[in-house]
């Protein structure tokens, strides 16, 4: 930015030197100027940085197979295996806050068509219930100070955070930031209110990382580039800057790009996945999650060093807030 803004310093300071002459000179001089500096903002990348975020705005995703799974990941990301999938749309960025409170001013935590059947007990139920990994499932009361469920946990605008190992200050969430705290119901709700639905794990890692012809490791290519994205050590501001740990606008790091133009796919918030999590075909453990866990992609701001491959599960109503699921790492994107 210095350096244009620089730029248009020394243009303005050359037109008043060259103010004198004829209007005509002056006409031309003003239109060189004026390519020049066109010129010189789209060279930089101004104009580009500058692009508006565009509220559901969806990315085709063209049908053919690609590569899932990573061999030099964990045991569960194991073994890398070609999945076929028909063209689909996912979402370019995470559902926004604003988005999300659209939802919810169209009466979306008290019409019951929008919900599932477990999703609308959930709902109306005064249960915390959360899970270790491997199925060790606990319920405890919901303070009834809470009151009844009619906002996803972590809404208030500005709030303390859990925190997860870093600094954690109070931050101001708007309404270009990723909803977080939301459940898989509250998630499901949305996309069936909104037209849409959860991308399926496979749909998620495609658009993540599928040039077309070799399947990256992080959204950008295969070697981990900390600025990249919304994680612990990066230093935009957006995030909070070095070991700072809060969520980012939605699409801050433009870097960081998937191959198909999708952002923050690794980093900012947790997002989603509308399957169980189940095991690759050929992994050294089988297991299947029917029925308890949904997968959920991407790492989050507060993980170091997330990947596309990554995978993690939650339970649908794991709470945020009051258990330890901590979902304020965790959004969503839609998919059709
Ligand atoms: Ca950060
Ligand atoms: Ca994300």
């Amino acid at each position: 930015m210095d350096k244009e803004l620089k730029l248009i310093q020394t243009i303005s300071n050359m037109k008043k030197k060259w103010s004198s002459p004829s209007a005509i000179q002056c006409d031309v001089f003003r239109t060189k100027n004026l390519l020049l500096l066109l010129g010189i903002l789209l060279c930089t990348g101004f104009i580009q940085a500058q692009q508006p975020v565009v509220p559901g705005e969806m990315v085709t995703i063209p049908e053919g197979s690609f590569i899932m799974g990573n061999n030099n990941g964990d045991w569960m990301e194991k073994p890398e295996h070609s999945v076929y999938l028909p063209t689909y749309k996912i979402g370019k960025y995470e559902v926004t806050r604003g988005e999300y409170r659209k939802f919810m001013e169209a009466g979306g935590y008290s019409q019951r068509e929008y919900w599932s059947e477990a999703g609308w007990k959930w709902k109306e139920s005064n249960e915390i219930v959360y899970a270790g990994m491997y199925g060790s499932v606990q319920k405890q009361e919901r303070p009834k100070n809470l009151g009844k469920r009619i906002e996803p946990a972590y809404w208030a605008a500005e709030q303390e955070w859990i925190g997860h190992g870093y600094k954690h200050p109070r931050f101001i969430q708007t309404d270009n930031h990723p909803v977080v705290g939301v459940t898989y119901f509250e998630a499901e709700a949305y996309c069936k209110w909104a037209g849409f639905r959860l991308p399926t794990e496979a749909e998620y890692e495609k658009a993540a990382r599928w040039t077309g012809k070799h399947s990256n490791i992080w959204p950008w290519g295969d070697v981990w580039k900390p600025e990249f994205s919304n994680n612990p050590f990066d230093h935009n501001k957006a995030g909070g800057g070095y070991k700072v740990n809060q969520s980012a606008p939605v699409g801050s790091y433009p870097e960081g790009a998937s191959p198909y133009g999708c952002m923050d796919m690794v980093g900012n918030a947790y997002e989603w996945c509308g399957d169980w999590a189940k095991s690759y075909p050929g992994c050294e453990k089988e297991f299947d999650y029917t029925g308890l866990y949904h997968i959920v992609k991407g790492g989050c701001w507060d993980d170091p060093k997330a990947n596309t491959t990554f995978r993690n599960w939650y339970l649908p109503p794991e709470s945020a807030g009051v258990g330890p699921g901590d979902s304020d790492i965790i959004g969503f994107r839609v998919a059709k």
